[in-house]
């Protein structure tokens, strides 16, 4: 029998899984559940789920680890993780994992969230938080992304908390590729903290603010870009990454209520810049935190850094285990 998957709409997830049961029967299989554009202009957002009815899903989907969960199945943990925007195949393996360390399944709350942590620490990578403290890593840290992620206040709540807690030496540099006056939100966080800032837009210039930097411990590079679908200017900036004479570490910004598509257009788009480390901006304004895990999957970068708002610099932690589960448990960020 062919697989007759089929995919439904709705605003919320439990309306889209009444009408797969409604649809297609109380035992259809899940396989998958996303976060998509709604609305005529693609000014709301839905929750997409793709299922097929029971029976007709071949074993190689299984095997192959397409998803697979059924609508009638209660496993509560499963439910709440997919119904947060956790990828359904994820979901499914967290889960495996919390039975596999314990036979009954959590039922309080705390249960669920030191089990789902644990699980969470098993599957997926956390770290890379840079610091002179993190021994071994580079002493240049650039962060890219989309324009309006947070990549400019990202910095100056790492850089400050660096010069001003840490009291670490610290510098700056903004690549403004276009001269655009990309700079100057930084500049005036440089001044603020009371640290020097370079300006670069391309490689060479990139390695002589560097040398003028020499005296810092960690330098923090922000990219100001203004042409996002501009492929050209991505080669460009990657170019002034990897060739600025010194080894530049390049944290990978999304957004935690960015959309499944967008994050794929994102990751494909910038692939040429090589990130190694990934930093989720926002997480105080996703509804469903799932999609961090769904970043994770998608990039499979380690996780660096949670931003959680708009002050500087106290709404920034490093990535943990912990911190994501009861975020996956619906608790507040601040
Ligand atoms: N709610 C929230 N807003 C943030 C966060 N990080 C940055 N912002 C805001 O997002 C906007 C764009 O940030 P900016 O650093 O300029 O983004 P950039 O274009 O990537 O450099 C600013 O209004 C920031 O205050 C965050 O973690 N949470
Ligand atoms: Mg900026």
């Amino acid at each position: 029998m062919p697989m007759l998957e089929r995919t439904y709409r709705a605003s919320r997830f439990e309306e889209a899984l009444a009408q797969v049961k409604r649809e297609l029967g109380p035992d259809a299989v899940i396989l998958s559940s996303r976060q998509v554009r709604g609305g005529l202009f693609g000014s709301t957002t839905e929750v997409e789920i793709t299922a097929a009815p029971d029976g007709s899903v071949p074993a190689s989907a299984i095997s192959t680890g397409r998803t697979i969960a059924r609508s009638s199945e209660p496993s509560g943990i499963e439910w709440r993780l997919i119904r947060m925007g956790v990828p359904v195949t994820a979901a499914r393996t967290l889960c495996t994992r919390i039975r596999s360390a314990s036979p009954r399944e959590p039922r309080t709350m705390a249960e669920v969230k030191s089990a789902l942590s644990r699980a969470l620490r098993e599957e997926m990578i956390f770290g890379g938080a840079a610091g002179v403290a993190t021994r071994g890593r580079a002493r240049v840290t650039a962060f890219v992304g989309p324009t309006g992620v947070g990549k400019t206040t990202t910095i100056a709540k790492l850089a400050a908390q660096a010069a001003l807690i840490d009291r670490v030496n610290v510098g700056l540099v903004c690549i403004d590729q276009f001269r655009i006056g990309g700079a100057e939100q930084l500049g005036q966080y440089a001044e603020l903290i009371g640290i020097p800032m370079e300006i670069a837009d391309d490689a060479e210039s990139l390695g002589l603010a560097l040398q003028k930097l020499a005296d810092a411990d960690l330098v923090f590079v922000d990219t100001a870009g203004r042409a996002p679908r501009d492929r050209g200017a991505v080669s460009a900036m990657a170019e002034c990454l990897h060739r600025a004479g010194e080894p530049v570490e390049v944290h990978l910004c999304m957004a935690a209520a960015m959309h499944d598509a967008e994050m794929e257009a994102v990751l494909e788009r910038l692939a040429p810049l090589r990130a190694t480390k990934l930093t989720m901006t926002k997480v105080d304004e996703a509804i469903r935190t799932g999609t961090i895990v769904a970043a994770q999957v998608l990039t499979g970068l380690p996780l660096a850094y949670f931003t959680t708002g708009q002050r500087v610099p106290e709404d920034i932690e490093a990535a943990c285990a912990e911190r994501l589960a009861s975020l996956l448990c619906g608790e507040e960020v601040n």
